[in-house]
């Protein structure tokens, strides 16, 4: 029997990190003075869902801007992309964004990591079956703090033929405003460490919203229809199932604005009374008013970008915008 071997994904799991750990990292967080919980705990099952939901509320912008300038601009950034390059996508979750882009990319391979497995193991399953013919393989992983691609991927590229394909790491959606400007320069390196291992040709293909009146910044943070709210007060629940915890999500407060010294969006979920959270081996009192920092969503100045980019050993970068600079797409080569 011959089995095409691209007739479904291949999927590895790289879950470094044990329940165990996971479980320190999330209490470490809750017992300090300012109580914080790393916005990775957003994206289970359901929050990968309410995100796509966020997506499609009116005020929020980037995604549908970012649409518009991949439309605009594809056939530009198709030029500087070279054919047949593996692309790899951080933070797939739907895999829509890269999938509207094979037509004009015409990669060679697609890798697709996200933290959210068992919503990517779905999406990825259903463009494999549009895209039959196109290797796909799927990578559950956290690259919040480190990014390298695992021994499997590398097997599995070269099984394809794809070991010396350049690479381009796909990084839209302004996903890189939740690093702050030391871990954001930090993970391009890796990013271009990971090109540099492909063939030449490779560089970084990345979405960055940029600085703008908090008036337009902070609606798309605090939507009218709650959405926004359910999306925050949702990584309660997983939080709960993470560590025995009792969270009630009604008894805390979305709130979401506009630092601009800092040049970030800060989300945080409010006790609306005096409260205690009781975790297996632990618990915490909170006063009223007192928060829980869940995220932060840093705005870049293109120019600023760019320098971030170069800093990291990118050779020059290209960018293009919407007609009112709400949102950058940017390109730069690994090879600097
Ligand atoms: C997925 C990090 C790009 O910061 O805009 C949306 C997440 N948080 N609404 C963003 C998010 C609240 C989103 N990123």
């Amino acid at each position: 029997m011959h089995l095409n071997p691209s007739a479904s994904p291949t999927f590895v799991q790289v879950h470094l990190e044990d329940t165990g750990a996971v479980q320190a990292e999330l209490v470490a967080g809750l017992i300090g003075t300012g109580a914080r919980i790393a916005p990775k705990f957003l994206y289970d099952a359901l929050g990968s869902r309410l995100f796509d939901a966020i997506t499609e509320l009116p005020e929020y912008y980037p995604t549908r801007t970012e649409a518009s300038i991949f439309a605009q601009h594809g056939q530009a950034m198709a030029s500087r992309v070279a054919p047949g390059s593996v692309l790899i996508d951080l933070g797939a979750g739907s895999c829509a964004k890269a999938a509207g882009l094979f037509p004009v990319l015409n990669p060679g391979g697609y890798v697709a990591v996200d933290i959210s497995v068992d919503y990517l193991r779905e999406a990825l399953g259903t463009l494999q079956d549009r895209h039959p013919d196109l290797p796909m393989l799927g990578l559950g992983q956290d690259f919040s703090k480190t990014f390298a691609l695992p021994d499997a991927a590398r097997t599995w590229l070269s099984g394809r033929k794809l070991a010396r394909a350049p690479r381009t790491v796909f990084y839209p959606g302004s996903s890189i405003g939740n690093f702050s400007p030391e871990e954001a320069l930090d993970l391009l390196r890796q990013a271009r460490v990971v090109c540099q291992s492909g063939g030449a040709g490779g560089g970084v293909l990345i979405g960055v919203d940029l600085v703008k009146p908090a008036g337009l910044l902070e609606p798309a943070y605090d939507d009218s229809l709650g959405v926004t709210a359910a999306f925050n007060r949702n990584l309660l629940l997983n939080v709960n199932r993470w560590l025995g915890a009792d969270f009630q999500p009604a008894e805390w407060a979305h709130v979401a604005f506009f630092d601009a010294e800092l040049s970030r969006i800060e989300m945080h979920l409010q006790a609306r009374a005096a409260l205690t959270v009781r975790w297996t081996g632990g618990e915490r009192r909170f006063a009223e008013g007192e928060r829980i920092h869940t995220e932060n969503a840093w705005k870049w100045r293109a120019e600023d970008f760019s320098a971030l980019l170069q800093e990291a050993g990118f050779g020059p970068a290209s960018h293009w915008t919407d007609a009112s600079s709400w949102f950058g797409v940017f390109w730069a080569p690994a090879a600097s």
